[in-house]
């Protein structure tokens, strides 16, 4: 074989390095967020604690983590909300996160809100852990659909799924603002 046909190989190989070095320089690690939730003065006594991750998928984000101080086996809604506060019990949040001008039902359900997500349900200990795969949001400051910034929900109450523009789901016992990590 001559020259020509080795170069183009060496200038791949090249270009794959440069971008792992690309990817180590911003820390090993995809873009990701996080959020601490808080109770709420919205009930009382009120345990509820949690803590969630965002990490960036090539198309969406994985939203990860655990909500503690929950009733043992109890179904709670679970959302992102529009608004980056948890002011007023969490009211401050105001409605779903809803970008696309959908309308409330089931977590990626078609023609959903893009803030639905998939109902806490809580184990013998009054814990919720999950791990899902949002294609519906973004971590990306020039995405419509970007959700840093605005704040996640947890309400008292299983969502209907069907109740507009909320599902039905009660007062909003903890909450958080969405932040880069
Ligand atoms: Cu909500
Ligand atoms: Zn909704």
């Amino acid at each position: 074989m001559s020259q020509q046909f080795h170069r183009p190989a060496i200038v791949a190989a090249t270009l794959a390095l440069a971008l792992l070095g690309g990817c180590a320089g911003m820390g090993g690690s995809r873009p990701g967020a996080v959020a601490e939730l808080a109770a709420t003065g919205a009930i009382s006594p009120n345990p509820t604690t949690g803590a969630v991750s965002f990490t960036a998928l090539d198309h969406g984000v994985r939203v990860a983590g655990e909500v503690r101080g929950l009733a043992p086996g109890s179904e709670h809604g679970f959302h992102i909300h529009e608004k980056g506060s948890c002011a007023s019990n969490g009211d401050a949040s105001g409605g779903h996160f809803n970008p696309a001008g959908a309308v409330h039902g089931k977590f990626a359900a078609p023609g959903s809100h893009a803030g639905e997500l998939p109902s806490l349900v809580a184990d013998a200990a009054g814990v919720a852990r999950f791990s899902v795969d949002v294609h519906s949001i973004s971590l990306n400051d020039a995405a419509a659909n970007n959700v840093v910034g605005r704040a996640i929900v947890v309400h008292r109450d299983p969502d209907d799924y069907t109740t507009q523009p909320s599902g039905n789901s009660g007062p909003r016992i903890a909450c958080a603002v969405i932040a880069r990590n």
